[in-house]
């Protein structure tokens, strides 16, 4: 039998309005002793999910303390799948601590931070990823964030995991009855259904885990990096993508010490953009390093804007960008194209294979348009095969354990290995799916989960 938990689930603040909830078995009798319909009633018994205009009052001698709306809402049919009071107050920081001194002075106990979730969970409301995804949902900060994570709040997501997670159960089902009847052993069409099932359900993991990079750049943002020799026009590009004067530009090499990290937002997704010291093959102490901070900003970026000046023959510093930025996924751009063009491009993209140049000039600001696409084309890396989005480290990680357990899996039957030894790893991949959805879990991670949410969550 749980406890009965109260919070302010409003932002701390001045607003138009403040919402306290109350959450347990006693709900509905501690907020009777405070609440006083306006229509009088010899005793007040709220039909659910309707709203009752009325005052709170201190039980102690009876003051007012604010008229307020009330909503009854009957378990299971509330957020936490228990009885639940919902009491909007004026939004006052001193009236809502006031009304929750009051209600927790009745007996209810302080909600911990995600507590209100964590019992729709734990009462099967929704599933683990479901919980999750409510932190998501109130984190968004653009449509597509928005879409991915009540994807998985309305339980596509686990709509799809569930059915891989039957699968994979049919499959043990089927393993365990040869193991029963072992003379009959693993018909060889038997065994070649069975890896057609795990394959199906592997193929469905490897999109979904694909989806993650998408997914985490969606929900989180993505970091891009400005790097190019000095004097390539780096700060003048980082000004003219915010659209303001943010770093220092002079015709001196050199100029930026620093890192300099500005977010801008390209059509959906956030983009952290930085700007850098110049790559200098023999750099004067002082650039030493800033030049390292470089390096640093390039190894944690999403994104290499690799930037050439076209108005000048290729250099020992180009070929130093060049070198520190292999194996990094970078777009190239070519600078200064309002001057006449100088560098040998058709070389430069010689080396830089299949990589398509966006032609600019930072300061005239020309084609800004393009490159702005073309980032945000390039941060994405093309449309995902699988709709749904993964947003979650945690989800990733649990799908990644479990698709390489079936690749042992495959790798047994393929080999003719005993049905048990098949059946465990199987096993093994389903339970991953289970920790996703909270089928199988510990309350250390429930703690971990909802130690991220706000009071009142
Ligand atoms: N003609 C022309 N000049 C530009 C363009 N972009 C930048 N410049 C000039 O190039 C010089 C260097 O520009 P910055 O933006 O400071 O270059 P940077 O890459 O940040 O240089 P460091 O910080 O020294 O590494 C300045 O005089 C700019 O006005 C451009 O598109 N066309
Ligand atoms: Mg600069």
């Amino acid at each position: 039998m749980s406890d009965t938990i109260a919070a302010i689930v409003t932002p701390a603040g001045e607003g138009g309005v403040g919402l306290l909830r109350i959450s347990g078995p006693e709900a509905l009798a501690l907020a009777r002793g405070l609440f006083h319909p306006a229509e009088a009633v010899v005793s007040f018994a709220p039909s659910p999910w309707r709203v009752y205009f009325g005052e709170i009052r201190d039980p102690a001698g009876g003051t007012l303390v604010d008229e307020v709306l009330l909503t009854f809402y009957k378990a299971p049919k509330s957020f936490t799948a228990e009885d639940v009071v919902e009491i909007a107050a004026h939004g006052g920081m001193y009236i809502t601590s006031r009304i929750l001194d009051l209600i927790v002075g009745a007996g209810a106990r302080l909600a911990e931070p995600g507590e209100f979730t964590r019992r729709a969970f734990q009462n099967g409301r929704i599933d683990l990823s479901q919980a999750e995804a409510v932190a998501g949902v109130i984190a968004a900060q653009s449509e597509r964030a928005l879409m991915a994570s009540l994807d998985q709040l309305k339980g596509r997501l686990s709509a799809r995991l569930n059915d891989q997670y039957e699968r994979l159960i049919a499959v043990i089902a089927q393993l365990e009855a040869s193991i029963d009847f072992p003379e009959e052993g693993l018909k060889f069409q038997k065994s070649e259904a069975l890896k057609n099932d795990i394959d199906g359900v592997a193929g469905e993991m490897d999109a979904l885990i694909e989806s993650y990079r998408q997914g985490k750049i969606i929900s989180e943002g993505a970091r891009v990096a400005i790097v190019g020799k000095p004097n390539a026009g780096k700060s003048s590009l980082l000004n003219a993508l915010l659209a303001e004067d943010r770093a220092i530009v002079t015709p001196h090499p050199g100029t930026t010490r620093d890192l300099i990290e500005e977010r801008v937002r390209i059509r959906d997704i956030h983009i952290r953009i930085i700007d850098s010291a110049g790559l200098r093959k023999h750099p004067e102490v002082i650039e030493e390093e800033g030049i390292e901070r470089t390096r640093a900003a390039l190894a944690g970026a999403d994104l290499a804007l690799m930037l050439f000046d076209a108005s000048q023959p290729l250099d020992e510093n180009d070929e130093l960008l060049l070198a520190e930025a292999a194996g990094k996924k970078k777009l190239v751009v070519l600078n200064k194209c309002d001057l006449p063009e100088r560098l040998d491009t058709a070389a430069l993209l010689g080396r830089l294979a299949g990589e398509e140049p966006v032609r600019i000039s930072a300061r005239e600001q020309t084609n800004l348009g393009a490159l702005v696409d073309a980032i945000h084309d390039r941060v994405l890396g093309g449309e995902a095969r699988e709709p749904l989005l993964l947003t979650r480290a945690r989800h990733r990680e649990q799908l990644v354990d479990a698709r390489q357990a079936l690749s042992r899996a495959g790798d047994s039957l393929g080999q003719g290995l005993s049905e048990e030894f098949i059946a465990l790893d199987v096993d093994a991949a389903a339970q991953c799916l289970g920790r996703i959805l909270g089928k199988v879990y510990s309350e250390d991670l429930l703690d971990e989960i909802f130690n991220e949410f706000c009071i009142g969550k």
